[in-house]
């Protein structure tokens, strides 16, 4: 915590984000009447701390059918993961996942002690004992889901992860992250939440995960490298070096920023489709759930672009007082426009105007904005309410910023 608020020190307004999240109230759920769900619900905090907390904050008819959504899908891909179980062992597993979780009872144990999520499939009968109370309706939609997406899975598996071209990239990006999207627009459907629109809007769904999935690729690429997954399409690196290694050579270090904007710009082209999905959805609880993810993304490849660091350091993150503070201001469409021009004006201003992308990544910024301004024109008093205190630390002027170190310092005691 007290690292998190020097991290912010310039960043007044995650300071203040930070310390309220510290002061809320820890207890706010209470699980203890019930065994499963305590169980189930404290793999979800194991899991995804901070994703946890928008899962829970989900209205209760659609709460635990998410998290049972989450957590059989962290079961799947626990095993996809774990390169110590042979292929003629996993693949009946990803193509039958979708009906084990349905057999009272099962659990697995053969995942490597390295496993992170090991203990969740160690006690994956609790997870199904969960799954079994779901109404019907939910249950289906888990399961086919997991249906797709292990045969997907399988299929990667077998033929190995061998991204050529975009329309690669994007298939491989539907399978695991655009069907996740898809499965929760129905459930939103489902709930009587959102209107039918949300579950038809199959090609919304799908660019919302492909959205946080390219992100994420984008940014882990020296991890996946060192691991040998190799999710960046050829079609794109092999535009700047001759094998996808050389692009963290330092001699190759300009052409391994071009194809960083390559990537930048391939992502943010699904931003015009996720501000679509998000002014469809109507339910705060489902609303706030949907755009902080989103939100989180534009942040990432906001630190990404232009950032040579992603080829020398494994873990480039946005500061957790960013995380708290965006989690803080996405609570409706105006604040969640107004972060997504915030960002786009920030991507935009770093850009290289000697970058063979730079008017690429320009037009797309513009489009943020004009999609913005004319879909929520509330957006621009938010945007000069966030702009006023994100710039409050990095003004310039010396009584602020005293005032600020002075003040974290003082709540940095109060804290620890
Ligand atoms: C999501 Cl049920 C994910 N994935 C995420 C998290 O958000 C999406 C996995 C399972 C579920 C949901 C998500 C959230 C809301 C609406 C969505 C949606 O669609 C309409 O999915 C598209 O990343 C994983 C996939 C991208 C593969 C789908 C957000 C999350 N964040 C991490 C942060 C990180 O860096 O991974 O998990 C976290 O907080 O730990």
């Amino acid at each position: 915590m007290a690292s998190a608020i020097l991290a912010s020190l310039l960043h007044p307004s995650e300071v203040l984000a930070l310390v309220q999240y510290k002061l809320a109230p820890k207890t706010k759920y209470d699980y203890s009447n019930n065994k499963t769900r305590e169980r189930l619900y404290h793999h979800l905090n194991m899991t995804s701390r901070s994703f946890a907390a928008v899962i829970q904050d989900l209205d209760d008819e659609l709460k635990d059918a998410i998290c049972l959504f989450y957590l059989v899908l962290r079961g799947l891909d626990t095993i996809e993961d774990d390169m110590t179980i042979d292929l003629e062992i996993k693949l009946p597993y990803l193509k039958t996942f979708h009906e084990i979780i349905y057999q009272k009872g099962w659990n697995f144990t053969e995942n490597g002690p390295n496993e992170k999520d090991r203990q969740l499939l160690v006690e994956f009968d609790t997870v199904i004992e969960g799954f079994l109370e779901l109404k019907p309706a939910y249950q289906t939609i888990i399961a086919d889901i997991t249906k797709r997406m292990g045969n997907g899975m399988a299929h990667y598996a077998t033929a190995g992860i061998n991204v050529v071209t975009n329309a690669d990239y994007d298939e491989y990006c539907h399978y695991v992250a655009g069907l996740v999207g898809l499965g929760l627009s129905e459930m939103f459907t489902a709930s009587g939440f959102e209107s039918p629109m949300v579950a038809e809007r199959k090609d919304l769904s799908n660019s919302m995960g492909l959205f946080l999935q390219k992100t994420n690729i984008t940014r882990d690429f020296l991890e996946d490298l060192r691991d040998n997954r190799r999710f960046w399409p050829e079609e794109i690196w092999g535009k700047y070096v001759d094998e996808i290694k050389d692009l963290t050579e330092p001699e190759n270090k300009e052409k391994a920023l071009q194809c960083l904007s390559h990537m930048v710009v391939n992502a943010m082209a699904h931003i015009r489709d996720v501000l679509e999905y998000l002014s469809m959805i109507k339910n705060k609880s489902c609303f706030k759930f949907c755009a902080i993810p989103q939100v989180m993304a534009i942040a990432t490849l906001n630190l990404l672009h232009t950032n040579y660091m992603i080829y020398t350091h494994e873990n480039v993150k946005i500061r957790k007082g960013e995380t708290v503070w965006l989690m803080k201001e996405s609570s409706n469409v105006d604040s969640v426009a107004a972060i997504f021009r915030l960002y786009a004006r920030q991507i935009n201003n770093k850009s290289n105007p000697l970058d063979p992308h730079f008017v690429d990544i320009g037009v797309i910024c513009g489009e943020i904005e004009q999609i913005c301004v004319s879909k929520y024109p509330g957006s621009t008093a938010e945007l000069h309410r966030l702009q006023a205190g994100v710039m409050a630390g990095t003004s310039g002027n010396v009584l602020t910023a005293a005032a600020v170190v002075a003040g974290a310092i003082a709540l940095k005691n109060v804290i620890a």
